[in-house]
């Protein structure tokens, strides 16, 4: 697509155009169009959203929980933006999208888009591409944009880094893993969310989760933590109201603030990055680096082989 049609389409996009919105997803995603030049279209336009990440072990109930907030978000006449990530993969299978992602109550609403990625690519892809998907959802108008993600471990952290808000959810068998959870991942968490609990034990798992953050050295800030249930509805409409207050008071918000300039330094020394290495790996180094053999592995020192590598148009 040339470029005077990724033009057209992000003025539609603008316009809360479905498809157009999609199309620039999907441009992205496969290359046909380049982030430098989406980005240079959409950036100064997607910057009124709240973007929240929810994540939490398989099946802990993120995306039905996104279900429940998502009509109680649009009664306050708000629109929300949905990005899933698949942690399916071509090895182990995974289960099937549409099983997954169990946000009905969002059918024919030109107010709420949802969007499923798959996470095949190596995990800072991922996050880079749903960062990219959050801004044009945000470029689009969407206020409330959610990225669920399937923690436990290193997608939490990659999620933080995109978003506003980190919520970690859990259920009331989560006690162990818990426990076992390095403190650095819960001190990401914003927002605390104790799903399932019309099942047992949902208060012990507060209790530990209060007790846990009360002897990491986080600042007396009170992190919230919402006991909820997707089969009652408790505590449904409180996070919501939390979500939704989040959002009206970011422009105040200085921690919200202070993630913004983080992202955007991250950001930027991503992009150098890429540049900077792309330069680097010319066609001769490539060929230098494919031609490595088992002889050199044992006779060559990976730094010697570097060296020799740079020398090869010296940056
Ligand atoms: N009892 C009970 N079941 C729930 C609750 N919330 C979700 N479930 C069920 O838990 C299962 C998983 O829910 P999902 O919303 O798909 O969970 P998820 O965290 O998005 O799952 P993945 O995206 O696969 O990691 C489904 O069978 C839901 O119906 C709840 O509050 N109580
Ligand atoms: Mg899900």
């Amino acid at each position: 697509m040339s470029s005077k049609n990724l033009k057209e389409i992000a003025d539609k996009a603008r316009k809360n155009d479905f498809i157009s919105i999609s199309d620039l997803m999907t441009g992205i995603e496969n290359r046909v169009f380049s982030r430098k030049e989406v980005s240079q279209l959409i950036f100064k336009e997607s910057h009124k959203s709240l973007k929240i990440g929810i994540t939490g072990p398989p099946g802990a109930g993120k995306s039905s929980l996104m279900n429940k907030l998502i009509p109680i978000i649009r009664k306050e006449n708000l629109s929300v933006g949905v990005i899933a990530i698949d942690p399916s993969s071509p090895i182990t299978g995974g289960s099937f999208l549409g099983d997954r992602v169990r946000i009905n109550n969002a059918v024919n609403d030109d107010n709420v888009f949802v969007r499923s990625m798959g996470s095949r690519a190596e995990l800072g892809g991922v996050t880079e591409l749903a960062e990219d998907f959050s801004d044009i959802l945000a470029f689009s108008g969407k206020d409330i944009i959610f990225i669920e993600t399937v923690g436990v471990g290193q997608s939490e952290y990659s999620v933080s880094e995109i978003t506003d808000l980190t919520t970690l959810v859990f259920v009331p068998e989560s006690g162990d893993e818990i426990q076992l959870l390095k403190a650095g991942i819960l001190e990401l968490a914003d927002v605390f969310v104790v799903n399932k609990s019309d099942r047992k034990d949902s208060n012990l798992l507060v209790k530990s989760i209060n007790n846990i953050l009360s002897s990491t050295k986080k600042d007396s800030k009170k992190i919230p933590i919402f006991k909820t249930s997707c089969k009652t509805d408790e505590g449904i409409e409180d996070f919501s109201q939390a979500i939704t207050s989040y959002f009206k008071s970011m422009k105040d918000n200085k921690d919200i603030q202070e993630k913004q300039v983080l992202r955007y330094n991250r950001r930027i020394k991503s992009i150098v990055e890429k540049d900077i290495l792309s330069q680097f790996w010319n066609e001769e180094r490539t060929a230098l680096l494919d031609g490595i053999d088992k002889a050199s592995i044992k006779t060559k020192s990976p730094y010697e082989l570097v060296d020799e590598i740079k020398g090869k148009n010296e940056l």
